[in-house]
């Protein structure tokens, strides 16, 4: 299986509280995979994570692919244990990461100044990733990020929110789990184990 990721940064394994998610899940699960860069532009839903699963199959959404291979390999966390309540309760704190918050941190990333600064170097690495040009990436990053300031008055606007939002039923504790993991635990749970990169030093990550 390979998931379609943004990249290291920052000493964590992805740029992307979403893969982040989704990896942490995967490891929990004990399912092998390996790891590709990819142009988040090319997905149909134009976001990542993404993964091709063994038969070929691309599927787009974190919680849609947790989903699917809870059922291809009968559900191998167990998370059909939790009761019909306590999965409740776990889908409604998930969704709170992942609606809420998420838009918070988005805001801190690409709003501030200061903040974009630590940003800029690590999305110019993504764009290198993607085999854009290093006199050319400066703009791209910039174009990037106005496209983010037209659409981010107010990060937590409903409009944002739903754009995200993905509501199946059957959450489960694990998969909030690795949710909270991706959106705040990323540095303190899962530190990538390689030296980051320059940009990484840059930040003074
Ligand atoms: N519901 C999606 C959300 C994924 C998502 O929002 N990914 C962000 C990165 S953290 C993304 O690709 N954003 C690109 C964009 O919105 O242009 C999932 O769970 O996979």
């Amino acid at each position: 299986m390979i998931v379609h990721a943004f990249g290291p940064a920052w000493n964590t394994i992805d740029l992307s509280p979403f893969v982040v998610k989704l990896l942490t899940w995967l490891r929990m699960a004990q399912l092998p995979c390996t790891t590709q860069v990819a142009n988040v532009r090319k997905m149909s839903n134009a976001k990542l994570p993404a993964m091709t699963l063994d038969d070929g199959q691309l599927v787009n959404d974190s919680q849609q692919i947790i989903d699917l291979l809870r059922e291809l390999h009968q559900d191998p966390l167990d998370e059909q244990r939790w009761s019909p309540a306590e999965q409740a309760v776990a889908c409604a704190w998930r969704s709170l990461f992942e609606t809420d918050l998420y838009f918070a941190a988005y805001y801190q990333r690409w709003v501030p100044e200061p903040n974009f600064a630590i940003l800029r170097p690590v999305m110019a690495d993504y764009m290198g990733a993607l085999g854009v040009p290093a006199f050319a990436r400066a703009l791209a990053v910039k174009a990037v990020r106005r496209s983010v300031l037209a659409f981010t008055p107010c990060c937590c606007r409903r409009s944002s929110r739903r754009r995200n939002r993905w509501s199946p039923t059957g959450q489960t504790w694990c998969a909030t789990t690795s949710g909270c993991c991706g959106s705040i635990g990323r540095s303190a749970i899962w530190r990538r184990p390689d030296p980051g990169s320059a940009s990484d030093a840059a930040a003074g990550a």
